[in-house]
């Protein structure tokens, strides 16, 4: 068809500009019966995502012979935190440059597209981002995998903030993100939840069966994946809950109308909203019938796949193998068995050898009140088989361990999968998994010495660990364009983008001038489009010229925002009384969001609006000291925010951040850490030396026997009159008339109190705030120290995680 051609020459476009260009007028026209000029900016995001949509299908159709490989991947998890997909899709298909000429061909700011696309928040922080940065090395590597996961209707809220205070508001993404997902209508998925177990003989054999159950529909919506320098692609499936039509159909006609409009919505819920809890579970059957859904679901679509090809499932385990993100998936255990057993009639023993040589868990975190545990009685209820198989698995399991422990109770009491009216997800996941990791070096050691001790005791050898790894692709080449450039320029090539410790050949500049000041004003160059982009979202002018010191990542305790305010009050108490005072101007950038029901997360917010206000109000420190509360912190605010940040705030309580990935994206792009000895800093510090890290604070065994000996936060709060003075101005309050008195005392009354230990670790996180200003002023060891950085991040490249995976535990 004719295109829009608005005076341009056409022959300034490359053929294949020309040929997208072609293709995005042709999707307007169709899909919308619109011209380019007349289409909105959604209808031409869409026709451009149309677009790119169809190019790694067309990738995908040439990939038959790859998806038919001998052993497959499955990544179980309820959270892909995928973000935008446009400018990753046209960054792994090679054609930005192309997209960019044919827009602008078209009289269109290739920004106001990439602008225009929702972020697809299908989960809630570090978990769910790592998902979906494996999703990228996966494909990328080559590997054949499937990610699967919830078709949340909506996504991680929209967080407002209405004075001082987090609002939160629905994100509807599918409005225009559902551009990138296929129905698969032919592989729906049925669903059983509640009725009851029904016993029955065939051929002189009792089987079970359920009965009296209701059902839900999972209909498949795919997202095709494009890997970077591959043609390889992958999919991500994600479920979405659909009511059986036939079920509703024989209510209408029996006239119960309100009843059948009423399962009809029962049955979608199950996929209408992610729950933001994040490190914090609690026993909602919503949640648990979510977790069921998806699971159920998954397997019976890799069991039919199996079926179809193989005939038989006693080589199951040989061809696939499920990983398991964190606990929430952990009923693909019980599951599968219920297939073995029940409809394949498998024996026992031979069930369980095939599950427990195809499932491998991944655990997140230490938080006890994370870890989930189900009443029973909720458990029960829902799923009659389920908990049938569950109780078998832990009568097994119990008998194994007085087997070898005869006396020894209290061994059965924590390893125990049912226990006290509660089923124990962990617990599941370690005695039928072959492989169980950690995330980072520091993390799998807690899980082998405390978590986990007596199951480590009782198999060694399945426990790992894979330090995290983030796609450095989207993380440094995609969102900081200019840094990519001058890498590639120093190296010589892109190699990095395949082989990410290639970032080495970068050390050997770090000491010349002339990379340096390259180096910086790239930094400035971002600085300075992120003060303009705040400025134009949130109405909030910073100045590029001072330090730009960055906390982002969800609101938690444990992550101590709450340090890094008390160390701002500490300078803004300082500057106000000696406004003369030789002092490095500093931006400190703070986003986060709390979960709906965390009332002490909510009060920090709050606080760090209070304190913001303050700040700006007074003309003593203006020019000087600048907090901004970022709102509505999400994976594509981190892509315009990291490139610009200088200093990466990781301070959580040592023994508490798993690993932690942000500090990951914020070294890619040459920011300084400032951090605790927890999670993947540790490693950081040691691929970096400790003359490029910022290190403070207690170490976890250090706080660990502090908390031992009794941790008294008194005996700091009365000795450093500085840390008195911060923890005073809470409860006397600020000029809004908001007083903290609550967090005040939680950290100096009450039993117990600061149970972050913030206070023992104030003094040596202010010392270490000044060493961070003398070295900025020093441009030239700055510099070096950036450089450094993004030199040695290269392991912590997603694409090496996954290669390890792959290796040692996968054996794919
Ligand atoms: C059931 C409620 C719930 C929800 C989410 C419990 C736990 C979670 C996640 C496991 C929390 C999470 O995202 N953990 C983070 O995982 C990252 C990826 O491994 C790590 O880098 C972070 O340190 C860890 O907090």
């Amino acid at each position: 068809m004719e295109t829009v051609n608005k005076g341009y020459s056409e022959k300034k476009l490359s053929p294949s500009a020309r040929e997208i260009k072609n293709a995005i007028a042709g999707k307007t026209y169709r899909h919308f019966a619109r011209e380019v000029e007349n289409a909105t900016k959604e209808q031409i995001f869409k026709a451009c995502a149309l677009v790119v949509r169809d190019l790694i299908t067309a990738r995908a159709a040439g990939n038959g012979a790859a998806r038919d490989a001998d052993r497959q991947v499955h990544y179980l998890s309820l959270e892909f935190l995928l973000g935008r997909s446009i400018a990753k899709n046209m960054f792994n298909l090679g054609i930005y440059e192309d997209m960019r000429a044919a827009l602008a061909d078209l009289g269109i700011d290739i920004d106001d597209v990439l602008e225009t696309e929702p972020d697809a928040a299908l989960g809630n922080g570090g978990l769910g981002r790592l998902a979906a940065c494996y999703l990228d090395s996966l494909t990328s590597l080559g590997i054949t995998a499937t990610g699967y996961s919830i078709c949340y209707h909506l996504g991680m809220f929209k967080q407002k903030i209405f004075e001082g205070q987090q609002i939160e508001l629905p994100d509807p993404w599918l409005e225009l993100g559902d551009v990138w997902l296929m129905p698969a209508m032919d592989e729906i998925e049925e669903i059983r939840f509640g009725g009851r177990v029904e016993e029955y003989w065939e051929n002189n054999c009792m089987y079970k069966r359920l009965a009296d159950y209701t059902t839900v529909q999972a209909v498949p919506m795919d997202m095709r994946v494009a890997g970077y320098g591959t043609n390889h692609t992958n999919t991500l499936r994600l479920w979405d809950a659909k009511s059986p039509k036939v079920l509703e159909m024989s209510l209408f006609s029996r006239g119960e109308y309100m009843r059948a409009v009423e399962q009809n919505a029962m049955a979608e819920v199950i996929s209408q909203i992610l729950y933001p809890e994040d490190n914090h579970y609690e026993g909602k059957l919503l949640r648990l019938r979510q977790q069921y859904f998806f699971v159920s679901a998954t397997l019976q679509c890799i069991v039919r796949k199996h079926r179809a090809r193989h005939g038989t499932l006693n080589n199951f385990h040989i061809k696939h193998v499920i990983h398991i993100n964190d606990t929430h998936p952990t009923l693909v255990i019980p599951e599968l068995m219920r297939i073995l057993l029940d409809e394949e009639r498998m024996d026992w023993d031979q069930a369980w050898t095939i599950v427990s040589h195809t499932v491998a868990y991944t655990n997140h975190t230490v938080l006890a009140e994370a870890l989930e545990c189900w009443p029973q009685s909720t458990f029960e209820m829902l799923l009659p088989r389920i908990w049938q198989i569950v109780c078998e698995c832990n009568d097994r399991y119990l008998d194994m361990i007085r087997s070898r422990y005869p006396d020894d109770y209290n061994r059965q009491a924590v390893m125990a999968i049912v226990w006290d009216g509660q089923v124990r997800m962990a617990n599941l996941c370690v005695y039928a998994c072959y492989a169980v990791n950690g995330v980072s070096q520091l993390h799998s050691k807690i899980l082998q010495e405390n978590i986990f001790a007596p199951e480590y005791e009782m198999w060694p050898r399945k426990f790992y660990n894979v330090t995290n790894g983030v796609d450095h692709r989207r993380w440094l080449s995609q969102i900081n364009p200019r840094l990519h450039g001058l890498i590639c320029e120093l190296a010589g090539d892109d190699g990095y983008l395949k082989h990410p410790n290639e970032l080495q050949k970068l050390a050997q500049f770090s000491r010349r001038r002339d990379a340096q000041s390259r180096w910086e004003e790239i930094k400035r160059a971002n600085k300075a489009d992120f003060s303009n982009w705040l400025r134009r979202e949130q109405g909030v002018m910073i100045d590029p010229d001072t330090i730009f010191d960055v906390q982002v990542k969800r609101l938690h305790e444990y992550k101590r925002q709450l340090l890094n305010v008390l160390h701002i009050i500490s300078l803004y108490q300082r500057l106000t009384e000696n406004p003369d005072m030789d002092f490095e101007p500093r931006t400190f950038l703070i986003g986060a969001k709390a979960a709906s029901g965390y009332y002490a997360a909510k009060r920090i917010i709050q606080l760090i609006n209070s304190l913001a206000r303050e700040i700006d109000n007074d003309e003593r420190v203006k020019g000087k000291l600048k907090l901004v509360f970022l709102e509505n912190y999400r994976v594509s605010m981190a892509e315009k925010l990291i490139p610009a940040s200088e200093i990466s705030e990781q301070i959580s309580l040592a023994g508490k951040e798993a690993s932690g990935t942000g500090n990951m994206k914020f070294m890619l792009n040459g920011a300084l850490t400032i951090g605790t000895m927890d999670g993947a800093n540790i490693e950081m510090a040691e691929v970096l030396g400790l003359d490029n890290i910022f290190i403070f604070g207690l170490t976890a065994v250090m706080a660990d026997q502090m908390r031992r000996e009794g941790y008294n936060p008194l005996q700091y709060y009365d000795r450093d009159e500085t840390l008195k003075a911060a923890v005073d101005l809470l409860s006397f309050g600020f000029g809004d008339g908001r007083s903290y008195a609550d967090i005040a005392n939680s950290l100096i009354l009450g039993n117990p109190s600061d149970s972050y230990m913030l206070l023992a670790d104030f003094e040596s996180y202010r010392m270490r705030h000044a060493d961070v200003a003398n070295a900025y002023r020093d441009r030239e060891r700055w510099n070096r120290m950036s450089m450094m950085n993004t030199a040695q991040a290269g392991v912590f490249a997603a694409d090496r995680a996954v290669s390890q995976y792959a290796r040692h535990i996968w054996n794919v």
